[in-house]
This record gives structure tokens, C-alpha cells and sequence, in this order.
């Protein structure tokens, strides 16, 4: 935000909602909140921990400012709120499914689709979810003067988990992901930092400021930071040890880093535990109950956005060919999927190793 942009605007809580249950439907947001700043993120000292002890594996882009992520008005001092955003890319994982990609079981005449996260299976959410919270600020950009946001999904120097959490979309995981009581896991996150001043705003929200699911919904009384219980089904599930008993996530041992985001070969430890899996990682999600529930839930809430749906880029091809896929059949094909961020060099490497898997 620069100096023209610094002033802030005045709303209240309630205006907010009201607009957000009209723009939310139309731009398919499913959930919608915000937090004021500064903030004190519950799990600031987990973040810091997990940064010294360099628990991202070479995720650079992690290490980078690590304070200026715990507190954006370090970067931003006229920042005054963050909107934030849920949109779900799956309906859950069927019951006592252990996804046949994610457990390294599927048969080697399997589609290869199964053998990729689901979150990667239609277009690429970096494009889907922005575009959404970029058009719904549009429309608050005409109801409120002088409104300045910037969106983003993933990318920017947000922890989006801690502020969902505030913002009172659901509770923080074993698995690491925001779980919504109803809708599961299956839902990407994205933020707005803005100059809104919002008052009425409580810190800790017990629930979003808009829900696709509003009147169908009671409220919860309080919200409490987890709601796994004793339940340790996707720690025992993980294959290689990535979920702490503690809590939080070593990725220097996570199947969906290896297979998404590192380049370079996977260390020979860990390739068994790929099974034939291609892309991403879905085993710690797939076995967690609230996502079995969301599973049974969804004939009573609307569809999810048909942009996440397997598209024509997955059309079946066997694994042999895909291991040889060359840059520009992969450029052609994955441009516009979350594939895109492996490079053709990642996806051959993975389907490799799954197809060594896959022939033992
Ligand atoms: C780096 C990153 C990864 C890394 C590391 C994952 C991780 N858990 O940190 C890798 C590449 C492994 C990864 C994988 C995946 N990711 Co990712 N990832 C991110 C990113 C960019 C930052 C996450 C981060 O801040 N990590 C920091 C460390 C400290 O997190 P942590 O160890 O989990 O600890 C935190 C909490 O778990 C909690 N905590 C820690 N210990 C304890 C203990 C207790 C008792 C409690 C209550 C809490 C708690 O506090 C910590 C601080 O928030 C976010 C986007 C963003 N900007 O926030 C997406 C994000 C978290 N990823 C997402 C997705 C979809 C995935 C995958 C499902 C993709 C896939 N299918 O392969 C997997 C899921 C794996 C998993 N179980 O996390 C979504 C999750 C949506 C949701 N519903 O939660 C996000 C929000 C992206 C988005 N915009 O939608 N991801």
C-alpha cells in the first residue's frame, strides 16, 4: 500500500457479512471472514520453532522474513485487516478410503488420475481462488470509496491457517490442514490485506462472517484451536513419519514436498513410501473422519466449483508414456493445473519412481 493508499476506511463487522453473503455465491466462495491487525497468531512460537529448526526442507521461499509473516504490518504499517477466504475443491474422500494413489496401492492399469492429489486434478487454484477474491473485492471496491486490497493464495507472506483459524472457519488439524467442521479439509485458503478498519470484529471468531452453509448451521459455542480428540489416525497413516505426534509437520519428510515442490532426486528412504502416487500427497486428508463426514454431507450443500474437476489435461495415458512425457507435451497439458510447479523433469522423476514401485 503506498502513501495515496495509506488511509484507512471505516465498516463495521455486520456491513461486511452483509456484504459477503451477496457477493460470496456469485464469485463461489464458500467461506469468508476477516481479521484485524496486528494480530497474535496462536501458533506464532510453533512457526518460529519450526523455521530454526529448518522443518521446511529448502522451502526458501518459507525461511525468507519469517517476522514479516507472523506480522504483515511490519511490511504494511497502514495495513488495518485481512479479509480471508475458503473455496473447497473436493466434497471429502469416501470412508475408510485410503486413497489408492496416496496409499501406493492402485493397480498398475489404475487411471492415472488416481495417482494425483486431489486438489491437483483440475485447474490450478493459484488462478481459480484468486480470480474469485479479486472479483468479489471488485464489487466491494464500488460499495465501499477509497477500499484498497491485495489478494493473494498461497504465495504470499501469510500464515492463511492461523488467520482462517481466527476468522472462525474451523480448527487446526493433526494433519496440519484447516478443517471445517462440515465441509472437511478439502479447501484451499486465500487472504486480502486491506485498509479496511473494522469494528465489532472479535480477535477470535467462533464463526465465518459468511458460510455457504449459513442457515443450515449452528453455530459452534466456542472455538477451540483442534478438535482431533485422541484420534491419531493420519499420524499412524502418514507413511514417513512427516506428521509430529506433537503436532505440526516436518516437510523435510512429506510425500506431497517431495513430489511437488523439491527438485532434484527423491532420497532412496522415501521412494517406497510414494507407492504409485505421481503428484502431491492425500493420505494424512483421507483418512481423517471430519473429511469422512464431509463425504456423507455433501447432497445438502451446493456443488463444487467445476473448474476443480478432472479436466481434458488428464485425459488417461499410461504411466510408460508419462515417465517420458517431453517439456512440450507437459507445457501443452499442465499449464493452467497445480502440476505446472513440479516441471517436466519433477512429474517424470515421480511417475519413475511410482512405476518402480508399481513393479515390485
Ligand atoms: C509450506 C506449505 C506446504 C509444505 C509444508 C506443509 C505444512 N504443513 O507446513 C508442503 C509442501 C509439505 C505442503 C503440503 C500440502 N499443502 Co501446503 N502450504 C504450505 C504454505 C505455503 C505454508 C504453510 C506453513 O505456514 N507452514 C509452516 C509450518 C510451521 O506449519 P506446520 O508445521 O503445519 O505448523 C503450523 C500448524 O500446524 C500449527 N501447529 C503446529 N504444531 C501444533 C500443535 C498443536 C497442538 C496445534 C493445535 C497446532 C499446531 O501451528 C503452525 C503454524 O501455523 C501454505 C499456504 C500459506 N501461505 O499459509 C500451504 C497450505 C497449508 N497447503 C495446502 C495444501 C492443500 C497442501 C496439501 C494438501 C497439498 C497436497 N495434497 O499434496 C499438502 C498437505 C500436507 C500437510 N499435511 O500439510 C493448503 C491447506 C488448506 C487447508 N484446508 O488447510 C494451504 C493453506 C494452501 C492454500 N492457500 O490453500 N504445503
Amino acid at each position: 500500500m503506498s502513501e495515496r493508499e495509506s488511509v484507512s476506511v471505516p465498516c463495521t463487522a455486520q456491513e461486511l457479512a452483509g456484504f459477503f453473503a451477496l457477493s460470496g455465491p456469485e464469485h463461489g466462495i464458500d467461506l469468508a471472514g476477516a481479521v484485524s491487525l496486528p494480530a497474535s497468531l496462536p501458533n506464532e512460537s510453533r512457526f518460529s520453532t519450526w523455521i530454526a529448526e529448518r522443518r521446511d526442507g529448502n522451502l526458501d521461499y518459507m525461511v525468507r522474513n519469517p517476522e514479516q509473516r507472523l506480522d504483515p504490518t511490519i511490511r504494511n504499517p497502514e495495513a488495518k485487516s485481512l479479509l480471508v477466504f475458503a473455496q473447497r475443491y473436493t466434497d471429502g474422500w469416501p470412508a475408510h478410503h485410503r486413497d489408492p494413489v496416496a496409499g501406493g496401492q492402485a493397480p498398475i492399469d489404475a487411471p492415472w488420475t488416481d495417482r494425483v492429489s486431489r486438489y491437483a486434478r483440475g485447474l490450478d487454484y493459484h488462478d481459480v481462488l484468486l480470480n474469485s477474491i479479486r472479483d468479489l473485492l471488485k464489487d466491494l471496491v464500488q460499495e465501499i470509496p477509497g477500499f484498497v486490497a491485495y489478494a493473494s493464495t498461497d504465495t504470499g507472506p501469510y500464515l492463511e491457517r492461523e488467520y482462517a483459524w481466527l476468522a472462525g472457519f474451523g480448527f487446526l488439524g493433526k494433519n496440519t490442514c484447516l478443517i471445517h467442521e462440515r465441509l472437511g479439509s478439502g479447501m484451499f485458503l486465500g487472504v486480502a490485506l486491506t485498509n479496511l478498519e473494522i469494528s465489532g470484529l472479535p480477535e477470535q471468531q467462533t464463526e465465518p462472517l459468511y458460510s455457504v452453509l449459513r442457515r443450515r448451521e449452528e453455530a459452534p459455542a466456542t472455538r477451540i484451536l483442534s478438535a482431533c480428540g485422541r484420534c491419531t489416525a493420519c499420524i499412524d497413516a502418514c507413511p514417513t513419519d512427516a506428521l509430529l505426534p506433537e503436532g505440526g509437520m516436518d516437510a523435510r519428510r512429506c510425500l506431497s514436498n517431495f513430489t511437488i515442490e523439491q527438485q532434484g532426486q527423491t532420497p532412496e528412504e522415501f521412494k517406497p513410501a510414494q507407492g504409485g502416487t505421481v503428484f502431491g500427497c492425500d493420505i494424512c486428508q483421507a483418512v481423517c473422519p471430519w473429511n469422512q463426514k464431509a463425504e456423507r454431507a455433501r447432497h445438502d450443500i451446493p456443488e463444487v466449483r467445476h473448474e476443480y474437476a478432472t479436466g481434458e489435461e488428464h485425459a488417461e495415458l499410461d504411466l510408460a508414456r508419462l515417465a517420458e512425457i517431453t517439456d512440450e507435451e507437459f507445457r501443452r497439458r499442465f499449464r493452467r493445473t497445480p502440476i505446472w510447479r513440479c516441471h517436466p523433469e519433477g512429474l517424470r522423476r515421480n511417475v519413475r519412481t511410482a512405476l518402480g514401485n508399481l513393479d515390485k
